[in-house]
């Protein structure tokens, strides 16, 4: 299996990390989906990450991709077979992919090359960063005094939270989330000690 993505996406260390926790072999190739197009070839959207299988076949987006690893291997089940526990735990992946979502829409928008001085839009960024303090506010309601986001084990909920959370802090290092949410903290400081992340931290 080859992932193409870069090491500095979080939801290309999402699936890097489900790859190390289940003990998946797969080879890591590199892509700059803001230099060049050569994404497009395996994904028509144009973003990684992209899963390419044995076959050629494509496989994308992240969500997808994990919901196939986890079913690869019995080793270190990350999603539940069925029913509520399973929508809990793909919901925890929703919020917290979607507070990279909100949370890369705002950087674009300050950031992106293609857009001028004028084009850039404050009421958006703060739309999405908006966005970004309510997805936080909720992992914690979420969480609250438990061990892990959902259930009694360690889960892709913690995954992709651990993700976001690493994000946050890689792009918006001044945003102090720890101060008012103690518990994110502990959570963040207890995933960041696994292997899988420390393996796959995004560059400093
Ligand atoms: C998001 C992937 C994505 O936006 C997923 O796989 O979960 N829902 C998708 N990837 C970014 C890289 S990143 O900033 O993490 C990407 O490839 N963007 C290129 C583009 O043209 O939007």
């Amino acid at each position: 299996m080859k992932l193409i993505g870069s090491l500095t996406s979080p939801y290309v260390r999402k699936v890097r990390i489900v790859m190390a926790e289940k003990k998946l072999d797969f080879k890591l190739e590199l892509a700059d989906v803001w230099g060049g197009d050569e994404v497009l070839e395996s994904n028509p959207l144009g973003k990684v990450p992209c899963l390419v299988m044995e076959g050629g076949e494509a496989v994308f987006d992240s969500r997808v991709i994990v919901e196939y690893l986890d079913t690869l291997s019995p080793v270190g089940k990350l999603l539940p077979g069925s029913g509520r526990e399973r929508v809990e735990v793909r919901t925890w992946e929703a919020l917290a992919d979607g507070l990279l979502d909100a949370s890369l829409l705002a950087r674009m928008e300050a950031h992106w090359n293609g857009r001028s001085a004028e084009q850039r839009s404050q009421a958006w960024i703060d739309r999405q960063m908006g966005r970004v303090r309510e997805a936080l506010k909720a992992m914690s309601r979420g969480l609250g005094e438990s061990a892990y986001c959902a259930g009694t084990h360690f889960s892709l909920a913690d995954i992709a939270v651990g993700c976001a959370l690493g994000y946050i802090d890689f792009r918006f290092g001044h945003m102090d989330w720890r101060t008012p949410y103690p518990n994110l903290h502990r959570l963040h400081d207890k995933l960041s000690a696994r292997q899988s992340f420390i393996d796959t931290a995004p560059p400093a």
